[in-house]
């Protein structure tokens, strides 16, 4: 039997691609990577034939030979289900559930407010966004056959803007995310990985979400001596083989 060619789509510093990546790499499998340069000069996620892939034009999108995985949640399942290598969903149903609890916690935090918080102008409006928005608008002219895509992406990105204008969502987004680590640490200091005592797909969201938190320089949440068990894990996973496979990025 020929085995089918396994290819992620992926952008080496978004988070969900690292998170995708990680669980490629704690499963060890062999996988060919093409680049979808999502980065503002370049934009490649709306080309025609990725908006094909990957009808929502984000990465990361999995193929294993011709059957297509969008979202990060689906693909890191994907490639626990698919492939031989160590199981990242543990047997135990609460932590089965503790784990699909944790991923979608993580993934429900507003990763732009981190990034973005910080690069506001006097009258607190970023000039990234504003510079997207003018993009996507002039996307939109070029390429009407992705007018309803672009037109959600229009209305997100103003959604964006105003949470960005107003100062206090902005520290309602850092609460939450402060709070998700705190809850880390709470749970972290009774097992040793975040969805009980062995490693899941819980502890990919979880890593590339401290590292993305550490990239932004929240790290002195745990660092300054608060958050222990979330400092001893970051620490930890940061040692295993699937951090530098991977390509975790958590410095500029
Ligand atoms: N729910 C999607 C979200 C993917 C996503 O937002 N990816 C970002 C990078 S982390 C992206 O492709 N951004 C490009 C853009 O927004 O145009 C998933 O989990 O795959």
């Amino acid at each position: 039997m020929i085995a089918s060619i396994i290819r992620l789509y992926d952008f080496p510093r978004s988070i969900c691609c690292q998170m995708a990546r990680l669980a490629l790499a704690e499963k060890g499998v062999d996988y060919a990577r093409r680049t979808i340069d999502i980065g503002k000069d370049a934009n490649e996620q709306f080309d025609a034939w990725y908006v094909e892939l990957n009808p929502k034009a984000v990465v990361p999108t999995l193929a294993v030979g011709d059957e297509i995985i969008n979202d990060t949640k689906n693909i890191v399942r994907r490639v626990d289900e698919g492939f031989d290598g160590p199981p990242l969903t543990p047997q135990d149903p609460s932590e089965r559930e503790a784990m699909t609890q944790w991923m979608n916690d993580i993934m429900g935090l507003h990763y732009g407010v981190l990034l973005y918080g910080s690069e506001l102008d006097d009258d607190r409006v970023c000039p990234t966004i504003a510079a997207r928005g003018v993009m996507l608008a002039d996307l939109r002219e070029r390429q009407p056959e992705l007018k309803d895509l672009l037109d959600a992406r229009i209305a997100g990105n103003e959604r964006f803007q105003a949470v960005l204008k107003d100062p206090a969502a902005v520290d309602e987004h850092l609460e939450s995310t402060h709070e998700l680590v705190r809850r880390l640490d709470t749970q972290l200091a009774t097992s040793r990985f975040v969805a009980g005592d062995t490693y899941s797909l819980a502890d990919t969201f979880a890593t590339a979400a401290l590292a993305r938190f550490d990239l932004h320089d929240y790290d002195h949440w745990w660092s300054n001596g608060s958050l222990g068990a979330v400092a001893e894990y970051y620490d930890r996973v940061q040692k295993r083989a699937s951090w530098a496979t991977a390509g975790v990025v958590n410095s500029n």
